[in-house]
């Protein structure tokens, strides 16, 4: 591993990666107000308005203490926050509250978007279009779809056929979605998703002695509840490992279904496909986006949790946990980093340099760290 020169860490630094972000910040107040704006501007389909927002909030999210009148001057140090977020910032510190933010909440139109944001499989697009159609409840929703709530349908299971992104796909994924909506809004608590691994990894045991996982997604970032379990897999071995863990995923899955554990597979991912980059590579990783009954051989009333699966070959294993620990914008701003300050390319697959295509293979993930030339930021500290 090569160490170049290394950034030191500052709230006031331009890329989050540098920013150390705790999941409840001093002004966690502020930032819910500014998210409802960015919400709104995310599910209009205006992108480039999210992300101004999206770096505004990530910006605050860093600043250490609570901001009030005497920290104002103070702002104008700060990236990404431009005259109208300066002002907002102050209407809220003066009045506790964006106007602007009031007004897009207590718009219909908004509610409803938000309603379908809500369901697995729909997006701003989908939702923009329902609410065209005339559509405004998820009620409406269910009769629109033909979707008996709460019945689990699950032959509308797809189990390991490649995911594609028809409209059939989209639409029987959008069912799916409907009719788990209930079990699928409940978060999941920390025990529990330790649960699931343990669980995941005792079934993977009976294909594959020798592997490894580290939970990843919001719960390292030290999220109390998680929308869903991200598994991140791979096998111990550094040497023979990269053989071992080919073709697992789709075993995995399969044997839990078998076990009455997976339900619905809403995407899965072999190694062959796409990232032109590297051709020479075997993975971009495969991955399985699933749907367990939840706990399993139990007499107790059973729930619908997402879980990810994702596998990694050994050498890209910590490349893989920092790529799917987040959070979104931490992500967004390491593969901006790399690029821009340091001609590379990084993303949960793969480091590599882009004169040469040379690939680096951390070993753990400071390694991820110092070969990007970043001080090692703690999990709990990338909720920018
Ligand atoms: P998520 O599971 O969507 O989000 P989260 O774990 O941060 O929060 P929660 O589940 O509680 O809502 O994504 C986890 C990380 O995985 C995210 O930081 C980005 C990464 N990721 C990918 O790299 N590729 C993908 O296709 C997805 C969905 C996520
Ligand atoms: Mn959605
Ligand atoms: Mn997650
Ligand atoms: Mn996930």
């Amino acid at each position: 591993i090569e160490v170049t020169e290394v950034e030191l860490l500052s709230h006031k630094a331009r890329y989050s990666c540098l920013r150390p972000s705790p999941l409840v910040c001093p002004n966690q107040s502020l930032v819910e107000e500014i998210n409802i704006i960015r919400r709104s501007r995310h599910l209009e389909g205006e992108e480039r308005s999210m992300l101004s927002y999206s770096r505004a909030i990530s910006v605050i999210k860093a600043y250490p203490r609570i901001i009030t009148q005497r920290d104002l001057h103070d702002l104008h140090e700060l990236p990404f926050l431009g005259e109208k977020l300066y002002s907002m910032i102050q209407e809220f510190v003066k009045t506790g509250r964006i106007a602007e933010a009031q007004t897009i909440l207590a718009d219909s139109r908004f509610q409803s978007l938000s309603a379908f944001d809500t369901i697995y499989g729909i997006g701003p697009h989908t939702a923009r279009r329902l609410y065209d159609l005339g559509l405004r409840t998820l009620e409406e929703l269910e009769q629109y779809y033909e979707v008996i709530p709460g019945a689990s349908n699950e032959e509308t299971i797809s189990l390991l056929e490649e995911s594609t992104n028809t409209e059939a796909a989209v639409e029987k994924t959008i069912k799916i979605g409907l009719a788990l909506r209930h079990d699928l809004s409940h978060t999941i608590p920390r025990p529990e998703v330790e649960e699931i691994n343990r669980t995941v990894m005792q079934e993977l045991s009976h294909i594959q002695k020798g592997c490894k996982s580290v939970i990843a997604g919001g719960y390292r970032r030290g999220k109390p509840q998680s929308n869903d379990v991200d598994i991140v897999i791979t096998h111990a071995d550094w040497e023979l490992g990269s053989q071992k863990v080919k073709g697992l995923c789709k075993k995995l899955v399969q044997r839990l279904h078998e076990q009455g554990l997976v339900t619905h597979v809403m995407h899965i991912s072999g190694f062959h496909e796409h990232n032109a980059l590297r051709t020479h590579h075997w993975d971009s990783l495969e991955k399985a986006l699933t749907v367990f009954a939840w706990p399993h051989n139990s007499s107790w009333p059973r729930v619908y949790r997402r879980v990810d699966l994702i596998f990694a070959a050994p050498e890209v294993f910590w490349t893989a946990v920092v790529g799917w620990t987040g959070s979104t914008m931490f992500e967004r701003d390491l593969r901006l980093w790399a690029k821009q300050q340091k001609g590379m390319k990084f993303d949960s697959s793969g480091i590599s340099r882009r004169h040469d295509s040379k690939l680096y293979y951390p070993r753990t993930e400071r390694d991820v760290f110092k070969v990007l030339g970043l001080v090692h930021v703690h999990p709990t500290m990338r909720n920018a």
